[in-house]
């Protein structure tokens, strides 16, 4: 039987590509510049996508795709896919839930203990040779002693991180959608309202037109001078020209992001902040969880092709029943 197309789009593990060559006639696309090129070979026989990493699926991609089918996501988040549109053409998405969830919630503690402590600028002062030349690196002003984490997005990793901050002592309380009836931690309602209580936020929601600049200047404000951000969620969930304003005036005392608003574009200003702990995105980068997203991504492919059965459709596109 003649291999079925599928689109492979974005950064992806050369296992992953490997794979998707030998069960489909794949279709490369590393960067979208080479889009159009690949498109006009391909385009009307594409029944699937498969999206790594920076690669978006706007309605224009799309449209170009009649016989589309599926988008199997390499990611638990997958905005930069036009969601509408598939729902509308009845075009399945999956995503790469659970697989990623405790890793990317061990990085959210390693960012929240790296930024409260200090840790890399600690390991640079070493190197630098300084510790010999004049002594210990200085105490830290922050701890994680007496601090209270407000959680924004009680979700799959949202809960691990909460956790985890359980097993370390650290009081827990989240701002979410809708309060949750299988967790004792105090909800807040209000998202500033928590911001006022606490002086620690953990953002882990996703990037969707409903969480854009939902950080912004007043919620930052509320945290207060002793407050401190950590990103792992999207970049987009800052108004990060209000943070990097907040952090440099020091009325807001810190922030940890794993996340950007334009990836892998990190504005100069953070750069040049010395109260910012700035990973490139590294929530779920290690081998063992990319094999496992990849694996996942492409048994979504095959369960759709095979049976008409995804295994992690998200919930906004309709998966036809199987019939
Ligand atoms: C990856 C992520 O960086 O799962 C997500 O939503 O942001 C990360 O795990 C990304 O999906 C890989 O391209």
């Amino acid at each position: 039987m003649a291999k079925i197309d599928v689109l492979v789009a974005g950064a992806l593990r050369a296992n992953a590509l490997e794979t998707l060559s030998r069960l489909f006639n794949s279709h490369r696309v590393a960067e979208a510049d080479d889009l159009d090129a690949v498109l006009s070979q391909c385009g009307d026989a594409v029944r699937g996508i498969a999206r790594g990493g920076h690669f978006d699926a706007p309605r224009e991609l799309l449209k170009r795709l009649p016989k589309l089918e599926i988008v199997a996501n390499f990611g638990v988040g997958y905005d930069g896919i036009d969601l509408d549109y598939c729902a509308a053409k009845g075009i399945v998405v999956t995503n790469t839930p659970d697989v990623l969830t405790e890793e990317v919630a061990d990085t959210a503690l390693g960012l929240l203990l790296n930024t409260v402590r200090e840790l890399s600028a600690a390991e640079r002062y070493l190197r630098a040779g300084r510790w010999e030349t004049e002594g210990a690196y200085p105490l830290t002003r922050a701890t994680l002693r007496n601090r209270t984490v407000g959680i924004l997005g009680l979700g799959r990793i949202g809960l691990a991180v909460a956790r985890r901050l359980e097993a370390m002592q650290v009081p827990v309380v989240y701002h979410s959608r809708h309060q949750r009836a299988d967790v004792a931690y105090r909800y807040y309602p209000d998202l500033t309202s928590m911001a006022e209580t606490v002086d620690t936020l953990m953002i882990v929601l996703p990037g969707t037109d409903a969480t854009v600049n939902m950080v912004d200047a007043a919620v930052l404000k509320a945290l207060g001078p002793d407050g401190i951000v950590i990103n792992i969620g999207r970049g987009s969930v800052i108004d990060e020209p209000a943070l990097i304003e907040a952090l440099a005036s020091r009325t807001l005392f810190a922030a940890g992001l794993d996340v950007f608003a334009n990836e892998p574009h990190v504005p100069e200003a953070l750069l040049r902040l010395d109260n910012a702990v700035l990973f490139p995105h590294l929530g779920s980068a290690s081998v063992f969880t990319r094999d496992a997203m990849g694996q996942l991504m492409i048994d979504n492919l095959t369960g759709w092709f095979e049976a008409r059965r995804p295994l992690t459709p998200v919930p906004e596109t309709p998966v036809p029943q199987a019939g």
